[in-house]
């Protein structure tokens, strides 16, 4: 079978180190494209460490296309998270600049293009605020039913958020963005915090990868210290949740997970600004509602844990 083409939307980021390095050693994807934003640490230093983790990984025939500064409503007051994943985003590594360049064409331009290029056959796999997707689908009409999939790391359904109770970070990054992707008509599948937070690479998994010989595993031991300490302060665990390679991993191999369907929108005002909000359907309302006659999305429900993170582990160790 021909591998699946996949574009990374990505903010870098520890856990988007993981990702990225996980979609290169999984034959059932073929990565054409890293697409970046802000979340994690600015867009220009998303751009950046994009460039640098494919030249770690000898990738740099993957074009880079760097995405919006600002948010969809044009805010510029963005809340990056340095405090989770180190000032550079990478843990505090300080590496060198990579040597490649962005291509010219915006983020937006060209998931519009590849989705045009091969309508129905790309998966974008969003891991940070969903800025360039909605850019994309406002910008092109035909892009929500010319792209294949979008699998996208955000919400928290029926469970705290990680910003705040309402909210996680990713979809608090650009709470109009998710809204519009949500109800774009595209076909989504939504990994929330509810799912992600089940993946949790320990301490020990941390010492096997440092005994590997693989070039990703030795990496991703030298950033991994920042990711750990925070989640120890945070969480009182020892040990990391494994959010975005969770997420990708739809991508690869969807029966890891269950499913529901329903449609999802976000608020975008007040104390729960970025809450994802999932209308289960068991009541008929009497009233139209702003979920009435929306298209729905899928929304991941159930994980199979301990195969995910062992999949995540063995394909990371590999060398
Ligand atoms: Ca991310």
């Amino acid at each position: 079978m021909e591998p699946k083409k996949i574009i990374i939307d990505t903010d870098p980021g520890i856990d988007d180190a993981m990702a990225i390095f996980l979609a290169f050693k999984s034959p059932e994807v073929e990565v054409i494209g890293l697409t970046t934003i802000y979340g994690n640490v600015y867009t220009t230093l998303a751009t950046k460490n994009a460039l640098h983790l494919l030249e770690v990984a000898g990738r740099t025939d993957i074009p880079v296309a760097e995405g919006s500064h600002v948010t969809l409503t044009k805010a510029t007051k963005l809340r990056i998270a340095d405090f989770v994943h180190g000032a550079d985003g990478l843990g505090n590594q300080n590496f060198p600049p990579p040597k490649g360049k962005p291509i010219e064409q915006s983020a937006a331009a060209f998931l519009i293009e590849q989705a045009n290029l091969y309508p129905g056959k790309i998966t974008v796999v969003a891991l940070g605020p969903l800025t360039n997707i909605a850019l994309a689908i406002q910008l092109d009409p035909a892009f929500a039913k010319n792209i294949g999939q979008i699998v996208l790391l955000g919400g928290a359904f029926s469970v705290n958020g990680n910003v705040n109770p309402a909210t996680e970070a990713n979809i608090f990054g650009d709470p109009e963005a998710a809204d519009v992707v949500f109800i774009s008509g595209a076909d989504v599948v939504a990994v929330g915090i509810n799912v992600t937070h089940q993946a949790i690479m320990t301490d020990a998994d941390r010492d096997k990868l440092a005994q590997s010989n693989g070039k990703f595993a030795q990496y991703l031991c030298q950033i991994l210290e920042v990711y750990f300490s925070y989640h120890h302060d945070a969480y009182a665990m020892r040990g990391v949740y494994l959010h975005d390679p969770t997420a990708l991993l739809v991508a690869i191999n969807p029966s890891l997970f269950t499913y529901t369907e329903g449609v999802v929108r976000v608020q975008t005002s007040g104390i729960t600004r970025g809450l994802t909000l999932f209308d289960n359907r068991q009541k008929r309302f009497a009233e139209i509602t702003e979920w009435t006659d929306k298209p729905t999305v899928k929304v991941a429900v159930t994980v199979d844990a301990k195969a995910v993170v062992k999949l995540i582990m063995d394909r990371l160790m590999d060398s």
